[in-house]
């Protein structure tokens, strides 16, 4: 194949701006803005010549640097199941995004050529973006991408991130999973919802008590905040959203799931009355935290990712459980998993747990062995999936005359709770609905959630060093490998704290090295952090 246009139009419209190098990580591409242009254009051709290697499935492209700061931005492929691209892919995107624009021909047909490509013709590519001010014009790159390629494109605007994942595997499953729009997107989440919550009135279960139907959302005046609205009005009064950060202030600055989990507060400005049931989306809605200030105490409490995670995996043990089906369920977590919460589900939720390095398809992929495998990560990314064997043997069950009403009840009321649930990605609008769902469902407030356990005191630092790479490790990256007597040097630190626990990384995203300390105290977490900082550096 050849690729003269391509590059001629790159060379004239999306010039390589600056030499620095710049990698497909966990996360796609993230850097400032400003310097994305040639690589979103280029990520365009790469997005078609991914389809043709799919026999022509639809390829989606995200634009958005989720938490970073307003001047960031980024660009993620989407594979055909609405998974994220695969990562033998990675490289074949950084080469393409960093070859010098004269050579992008050749490299093009390098790599269609090794991949045994022909055509772009019966490509298809769809894509969205988010609400930074970079992203209408980085979209215009894409398409442009896109249609020098000779694929068909189709632009679906503002979206979250979850929504085009959902939209690109509704597209290539024929409709299966929903209709591959925003309308179908919501009617499939809130019709769920809906007659998740309408059960308890149907069975005649006694009124909430407890659950109160307010929930207070920053949605970090990112794109999922002017989604709210539509979602709001199909929910009447089963759910009350009171919105803040609702866009109309700066993204992410101050607020959303990223800092009020890193910082350990709530979003700058708010007023929260204790006993308020509040949350918190990233910039493009793939992220939920939750938090409340205590009634008695008047302390700020964070659910996080685990406390979610747990919650959803307590709910959905019980519920298998009464369909009698042998199904597995697993829970997925990585080393930042607080370890009460391991202890919890293992010791009483008695669910298996599994840990995996960070980053989302490291566990989305082990959450696939289970037949229902639930993942979290402590920042609040996270979901369920469901294999298709477990789908289809729950939809047949539920039709099944022979059984006990009972068990085809919980058959049919999973196989709602799955429609609830964005098995493509962590979805935040998506594990909203069903932590809303379950919290009712059990006619709690957001105390007795908390209740489950008691989050052990943790501490996280960033240590700057010369070669971040001189540290590796194994274990789901809970041990150091290298360098010879960092691990053992941790140890012997660790050892000295009741309920210590403590590993470091070096960061995917940042020039840094990540500390992690947990212990049963604060200060203790805080020293113990600071004593492995000390070995680190
Ligand atoms: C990326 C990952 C996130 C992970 C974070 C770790 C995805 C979509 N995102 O944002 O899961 O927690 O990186 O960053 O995989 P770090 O390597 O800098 O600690
Ligand atoms: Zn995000």
């Amino acid at each position: 194949m050849e690729f003269g246009d391509v590059q001629e139009t790159g060379e004239k419209n999306f010039p390589k701006q600056d030499e620095t190098p710049i990698q497909y990580g966990t996360a796609g591409f993230r850097t400032k803005g400003s310097r994305l242009n040639h690589v979103i254009y280029r990520m365009g051709v790469l997005a078609a010549i991914r389809s043709a290697t799919k026999s022509g499935a639809t390829i989606g492209v995200m634009i958005t640097a989720s938490h970073n700061p307003e001047e960031d931005n980024g660009v993620k492929l989407v594979d055909p199941m609405g998974e994220m691209l695969g990562p033998e892919w990675e490289k074949y995107a950084t080469e393409v995004a960093n070859v010098p624009g004269s050579k992008l021909d050749v490299t093009l047909q390098e790599l269609t050529k090794n991949l045994g490509v022909t055509s772009l013709q019966s490509s298809r590519v769809v894509f969205a973006r988010d609400t930074r001010p970079s992203s209408p014009v980085l979209a215009a790159a894409l398409e442009a991408g896109i249609k020098a390629a000779g694929a068909q494109c189709q632009n679906f605007g503002l979206l979250t991130t979850p929504q085009l994942h959902y939209i690109v595997r509704c597209i290539n499953t024929n409709g299966q999973y929903g209709k591959p729009t925003e309308e179908g997107y919501f009617e499939k989440l809130s019709e769920a919802f809906v007659k998740l919550r309408n059960i308890r009135k149907a069975k005649k279960m006694k009124t909430l008590e407890v659950y109160n139907t307010c929930l207070y959302l920053d949605a970090a005046n990112g794109v999922g905040a002017g989604k709210i609205p539509i979602l709001q009005s199909k929910l009447g009064d089963l759910l009350k959203i009171s919105l803040v950060n609702d866009g109309s202030g700066k993204l992410n600055h101050e607020c959303g799931a990223d800092f009020v989990k890193v910082q350990q507060k709530p979003p700058t400005g708010v007023n929260m009355v204790p006993g308020q049931r509040w949350a918190s989306f990233d910039g493009d809605a793939d992220r939920i935290v939750y938090y409340f200030m205590g009634v008695t105490d008047n302390r700020f409490y964070l659910l996080d990712g685990d406390k979610i995670a747990t919650l959803v995996a307590g709910y959905l043990k019980d519920l298998v459980q009464e369909t009698g089906l042998s199904l597995n369920l697993g829970l997925v977590q990585t080393a930042y998993a607080n370890g009460s919460s391991t202890r919890y589900i293992t010791d009483q939720l008695k669910v298996p747990v599994a840990c995996v390095p960070t980053g989302v398809k490291h566990l989305h992929h082990k959450a696939q062995e289970f037949d229902i495998g639930v993942y979290f990560e402590a920042n609040g990314h996270g979901t369920a999936i469901v294999s298709n064997s477990s789908y289809n043997l729950l939809q047949k069950t539920s039709q099944n005359t022979s059984i006990s009403d009972h068990q085809s009840e919980a058959c049919d009321l999973l196989l709602s709770v799955i429609d609830l649930i964005n098995q493509t990605v962590g979805d935040a609008i998506s594990d909203m609905l069903l932590v809303e769902m379950i919290l009712a469902a059990q006619d709690w407030d957001v105390e007795q959630w908390n209740k489950a356990y008691t989050d052990l005191p943790n501490r996280q630092l960033k240590v700057k060093v010369k070669d971040r790479s001189v540290i590796q490790t194994t274990d789901a990256e809970r041990k150091a490998s290298s360098p010879v007597g960092l691990q053992s040097a941790i140890d012997e630190s660790v050892a000295k704290y009741t309920h210590g626990r403590s590993f470091v990384r070096p960061s995917g995203t940042e020039d840094i090295v990540r500390v992690y300390a947990e212990a049963d105290t604060q200060s203790a977490a805080d020293k113990l952090a600071n004593e492995v900082a000390v070995l680190v550096y």
